[in-house]
């Protein structure tokens, strides 16, 4: 089994990669990001809530999305291996993450680090903000907050994995192609 963690703060690219890397190596794509945005477009009262935290750049609670990964690999027992994009955010997260796989017999490989500055960042997300109508990518000051909240709960995480071997890092600024390239690298040289 290939369990990719791919990492990064808002806007990095990771949701972008990872649907290169699914098709490259087969893997279940599992976005908290995503699946939030679905419970949201569907008005269930899980949606409703984390609505209010993600319009503001607030993380939603752990225990939410630790409950959704966890359902969606019960549902995927046959996968070849997954794709975590955006998930774990805080290292509670991530050690429910180790738990889950370890029931299952198996572990993260690696994670992957998206490289890229805040200005890069703002840039990216204000210019989705404009197409796709993301409340949480429409507003200066929301992602300055989704970037620090980043900063605060979830880049210690690059400690978590690097304490076990498992962390690489690549420059995320250049061309969608050029960066999938320098993670197909990182993967095939690490896995
Ligand atoms: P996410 O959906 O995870 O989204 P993201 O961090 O904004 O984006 P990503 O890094 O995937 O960027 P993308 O490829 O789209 O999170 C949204 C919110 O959900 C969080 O703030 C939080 O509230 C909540 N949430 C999610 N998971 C959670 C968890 N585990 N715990 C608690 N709360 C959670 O790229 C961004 C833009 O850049 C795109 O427009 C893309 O086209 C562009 N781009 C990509 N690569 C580029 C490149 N190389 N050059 C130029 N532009 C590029």
């Amino acid at each position: 089994m290939l369990n990719l963690v791919l990492f990064g703060p808002p806007g990095a690219g990771k949701g972008t990669q990872s649907q290169k890397l699914i098709d490259k190596y087969n893997l279940v794509h599992l976005s908290t990001g995503d699946i939030l945005r679905s419970e949201i477009a569907n008005q269930t009262a899980l949606g409703l809530e984390a609505k209010k935290l993600m319009d503001q750049g607030h993380l939603v609670p752990d225990e939410v999305v630790i409950g959704m990964i966890s359902s969606k690999l019960d549902n995927n027992k046959d996968a070849a291996g997954f794709i975590f994009d955006g998930f774990p955010r805080t290292t509670a997260q991530a050690e429910a993450l180790d738990n889950l796989l370890k029931e299952k017999g198996t572990v993260v490989n690696m994670m992957v680090a998206l490289d890229v500055d805040d200005e890069e960042l703002t840039k990216r997300l204000l210019l989705r903000g404009k197409d796709s109508g993301r409340a949480d990518d429409q507003d200066e000051s929301i992602i300055r907050n989704r970037i620090e909240v980043y900063n605060k709960n979830t880049a210690p995480l690059k400690d978590y994995y690097s304490a076990q071997s498992k962390f690489y890092s690549i420059d995320g600024i250049g061309s969608i192609d050029e960066i999938f390239s320098r993670v197909c690298d990182t993967i095939d040289n690490n896995r």
